[in-house]
């Protein structure tokens, strides 16, 4: 059967990339498979023409520190976008289930409070075998995944804040 998931393709064509600076922060647990995130990340920004000194690279101890970490970046260089990258791996407790819920509603916090992308490239998964699928690219490749998306909102935002400069006066913000 066809699948449905995943999203439609898009070009990205973020305005002045050279300028922009974007922050990764990196859980220290389970560093092979977060280091490969980070690694796959950076090259992905990259290819999208963001500088290598641009780009903000800093580790935390495990993922429920990301959301702290992640506000420290903020209040320290304020990137244009924050990108979170850990991976909790089920267990024999819930700890999966507290630190997947809290993070979760922290960055979606952060969000919200600062008007600007932090990036939830957390690998919430069941097993190793899934966070490597989900991390060297056999599979899928979330690091990647968190650059695109970031760039990809921070388009979204130039884009709304030149058309809405284009039409002030003539036609309402809801045509866009
Ligand atoms: C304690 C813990 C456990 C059991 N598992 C993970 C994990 O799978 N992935 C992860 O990123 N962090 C884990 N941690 C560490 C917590 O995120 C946190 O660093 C500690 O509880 C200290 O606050």
């Amino acid at each position: 059967m066809m699948s449905i998931k995943g999203k439609t393709k898009i070009n990205i064509d973020v305005d002045d990339a050279d300028e922009l600076k974007i922050g990764i922060v990196q859980s220290r647990w389970n560093h092979k498979i977060t280091d490969q995130l980070a690694a796959e990340c950076k090259k992905a920004l990259m290819d999208l023409s963001i500088p290598e000194d641009n780009i903000y690279h800093k580790l935390v101890p495990g993922s429920f520190e990301l959301p702290l970490g992640a506000q420290f970046l903020e209040n320290a260089i304020q990137p244009d976008a924050i990108i979170c990258l850990g991976c909790v791996i089920k267990g024999e407790t819930d700890h999966d289930v507290f630190i997947n819920q809290g993070i979760t509603n922290a960055i979606m916090s952060l969000n919200m409070r600062y008007g600007k992308p932090f990036i939830f490239g957390v690998l919430t998964v069941n097993n190793e075998d899934q966070a490597i699928e989900r991390a060297n690219g056999s599979k899928e490749n979330k690091g990647k995944e968190a650059a695109e998306a970031a760039l990809e909102m921070i388009t979204l935002e130039q884009k709304l804040k030149k058309e809405t400069k284009k039409t002030i006066g003539f036609k309402p913000f809801n045509k866009v």
